[in-house]
């Protein structure tokens, strides 16, 4: 029976299966079409559709991480979050937490989400519910931005302040580790570096990941401004000085022997590119990820 928290997704992401329903112990790939506190250029709410279209064309084999989406057993394609779309960010944002607590109730520790988004505020949703459910979640944060602000042109769940939000919920044993970022307030900066939350350089995050042990769980928040604008223009508020694809491969890599619980995949806003390069960009990520989540067994990683 379909729920009324779902929209069936239209097509699905390349090589998944359709569910009305997010499946126990398997990967579950979820778009949440918001973008309602954007506060430069709007467009994410396009996203989820975008990737799922172009996902066909993609290789279903990974060169990088040598798995193949057709091997690697079923993963699943929930559709889109169910919203309003009144232009008033504070109902459509409530509709989207009403929708999101139908979901997060049939939600368990063995229950793996891959969200797209939909601007960074989404992701404040999933993280939340995982800070919940694992006392000792480390939440890696790749963006351009450090998200720190309370707050944001009057909503608290601003885009801009998705960090600050998720901290809100932090208990003794979660950790934050952020990288990629080149932008925000000196407030901000000297938050990162008195709470030692920002990584320098891609050898020290890594390592930091590295040194994990394999059954600490993990949530991955990925805003797509992480990366140079010359490789994805296709956002929001884009920022010189980014990362690139291998950099991103490299962390997946150490990811994949590592107990990844969720990720999100945010800020593509297709229209902004009109060449088509950066959603194409974004669902080969997506496919990336979807791969390192099942891991190679095909199963996700208890
Ligand atoms: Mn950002």
């Amino acid at each position: 029976m379909k729920n009324d928290f779902l929209l069936a997704p239209s097509p699905a992401f390349h090589c998944s299966e359709e569910s009305t329903a997010p499946r126990a112990g398997s990967l579950n790939l979820i778009g949440v079409c918001f973008d309602g506190t954007a506060c430069f250029r709007k467009g994410a709410a396009a996203a989820p559709a975008a990737i799922r279209r172009v996902s066909g064309d993609l290789e279903s084999y990974s060169p990088y991480l040598d798995l193949d989406l057709e091997e690697t057993g079923p993963f699943y394609d929930l559709g889109d979050l169910a919203m309003t779309d009144s232009g008033d960010p504070h109902r459509d944002w409530q509709s989207l937490q009403d929708s999101f607590a139908g979901l997060a109730g049939r939600m368990d520790e063995s229950t793996r989400f891959l969200a797209l988004g939909g601007e960074h505020s989404i992701s404040c949703l999933f993280i939340e519910r995982c800070l919940a459910l694992f006392p000792d979640l480390v939440l890696l944060h790749l963006d351009a931005h450090a998200d720190l602000r309370d707050g944001y042109q009057g909503f608290d769940y601003s885009h801009a302040a998705t960090i600050r939000r998720c901290l809100d919920h932090f208990g003794p044993g979660h950790r934050l580790a952020q990288f990629g970022i080149r932008s925000g307030t000196r407030v901000e900066f000297d938050w990162m570096r008195t709470a030692g939350t920002l990584y320098p350089n891609l050898a020290e995050f890594i390592e930091f990941i590295n040194e994990l042990p394999p059954d600490r769980p993990i949530y991955l928040s990925l805003d797509l401004d992480y990366f140079d604008p010359a490789f994805l223009a296709g956002t929001g508020t884009p920022e010189a000085g980014g990362e690139d694809f291998s950099s991103f491969i490299d962390i997946l890599k150490v990811l994949r022997d590592k107990k990844l619980v969720g990720a999100d995949v945010v800020e593509l806003a297709p229209a902004i590119d009109p060449t088509g390069n950066s959603e194409i960009f974004g669902a080969k990520v997506v496919r990336e990820l979807i791969l390192t989540m099942r891991g190679e067994d095909g199963h996700v990683r208890r």
